[in-house]
């Protein structure tokens, strides 16, 4: 008999998903992929909503059945019981200024350009490209900072933080997956870029990208 495995609840192509995939997989984590397809509300059917009554994807059920919800929540969880290798630096201000760009992305991009959100500023009345507009200035108003700081700061290595990836990483990878979909155009932040492709030379990432899943459609 097949060992059983925690259950990777997510969708290919949501942001919060990939981050999520990316640290798992960065952590040699083994899961099953179980898809749920938001575009036609599988999210919201009963039984998984009775695992997670918000209906959002990702969400990790682990083995006893526990259900672990928030994509940085389960990262920080991951990060406790699966210290190695580390995405979060040992130093406290370290560990706060890789959180600081992490929730950049997470709290001030992410929610406000999520499905829900979208859906919602379309039932206002906006056309497809007054959507893609919304999208396109929560993306700038925050990589016009992060860009800032990554550019100055003594911390930026090959990725966010030093030579190795870090939960700041997981998400910008993510998000950047989001830009290209909405085509952002985002060469006025070459650090980004350049940290997004060194990124893409990592297995673990690449194998966290939308286009390498079981549920992956053009
Ligand atoms: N803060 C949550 C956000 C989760 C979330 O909003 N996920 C999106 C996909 S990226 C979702 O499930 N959207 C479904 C919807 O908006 O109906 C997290 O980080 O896990």
């Amino acid at each position: 008999m097949s060992e059983q495995k925690p259950l990777l609840h997510n969708y290919f192509r949501s942001s919060t998903s990939i981050r999520l995939r990316a640290a798992l997989n960065y952590k040699g984590f083994d899961y099953d992929y179980v898809a749920h397809n938001l575009r036609t509300n599988e999210n919201f059917k009963p039984e998984y909503l009775a695992k997670n009554p918000a209906g959002l994807v990702p969400a990790l059920e682990l083995v006893d059945g526990t259900v672990l919800t928030q994509s940085l929540a389960i990262i920080e969880w991951l990060e406790e019981t699966h210290p190695n290798p580390p995405l979060l630096p040992l130093d406290p201000v370290g560990r706060a200024q890789v959180r600081a760009m992490a929730y950049m992305i997470a709290c001030e991009i992410h929610p406000l350009n999520n499905l829900r959100v979208l859906d919602q500023v379309r039932s206002y009345g906006q056309d497809e490209e007054g959507v893609t507009a919304w999208f396109h200035k929560w993306v700038h108003t925050t990589f016009t900072p992060l860009e800032q700081m990554l550019a100055t700061s003594p911390n930026t290595g090959k990725y966010c933080y030093g030579d190795t990836p870090t939960m700041a990483d997981v998400c910008l990878f993510a998000q950047m997956f989001n830009n290209q979909r909405f085509k952002v155009d985002t060469s006025a932040y070459p650090t980004l870029e350049r940290i997004f492709a060194a990124l893409n030379q990592l297995e673990s990432f690449q194998q966290a990208a939308p286009a390498k899943q079981p549920d992956a459609v053009a």
